[in-house]
């Protein structure tokens, strides 16, 4: 498998996490997003949408982070990401998609760029529109996990497919400063997540090609 990858990208960090959870090894080719490469012809034949990750798998080209883990999964059910009950799963995929749609698109690079170079935003503008998406998808979070969570992470006490769109969220959160305070059981996951090989290994920071 090649992963095309950015230490930076959150959408990459997930399946970084999957891949590391699950044993399994992907050769990792880097895509620079600041520099506009998830938008070369060449990088677009594989990502139409030209955007990171693609996971190639033979001939196949996988997009979506969500459809690239789910796809592994099932591939390689062991360790198993969602838990075995019909509901639960549910809830499971619900608090991943609460942060893979409701809270990364608004804040992704190309709104961004087109928050500053179209509608001329300026940066501390652009920050607090980062800050707000991410602090009004935290609370709601927050509020499942005191319903539902209880365990040492999002979902019990083994990591699983909340924890892998959770950790790398907190990471954007930390870099835009957003004060985490008012999230205990965000933070507690996220650390207990990060004390695990597997997350720690796919920290931005720990990729070859982080800046
Ligand atoms: N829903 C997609 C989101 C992918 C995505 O937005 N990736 C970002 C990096 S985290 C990207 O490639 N951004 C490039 C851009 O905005 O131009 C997924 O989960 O794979």
């Amino acid at each position: 498998m090649i992963l095309y990858d950015y230490f930076r990208s959150s959408a990459a960090y997930r399946v970084r996490i999957a891949l590391n959870l699950k044993g399994l090894k992907a050769e990792h080719r880097h895509v620079h997003i600041r520099r506009g490469e998830q938008l070369a012809p060449d990088y677009r034949e594989l990502n139409p949408q030209g955007l990171v990750p693609t996971l190639i798998v033979g001939e196949r080209h996988l997009t979506q982070s969500l459809a690239i883990i789910e796809y592994l999964e099932e591939r390689h059910p062991l360790p198993a990401l969602l838990p075995p009950g019909a509901e639960d799963r549910a809830w499971v995929r619900a608090l991943a998609l609460a942060i893979a749609c409701d809270i990364h698109p608004i804040d992704n690079s190309r709104v961004l760029k087109y928050l500053a170079e179209v509608l001329k935003v300026d940066e501390p503008a652009r920050d607090a529109w980062y800050r707000h998406w991410i602090e009004e998808g935290f609370r709601a979070i927050e509020s499942q996990l005191a319903r539902h969570g209880g365990g040492r992470y999002c979902f019990g006490d083994t990591p699983g497919l909340a924890d892998l769109f959770l950790v790398p969220q907190v990471a954007n959160a930390r870099r835009l400063h957003v004060a985490m305070e008012p999230y205990p059981r965000i933070r507690a996951v996220n650390e207990a997540c990060l004390d695990l090989e597997a997350f720690d290994r796919a920290r931005p920071e720990n990729q070859p090609d982080a800046e």
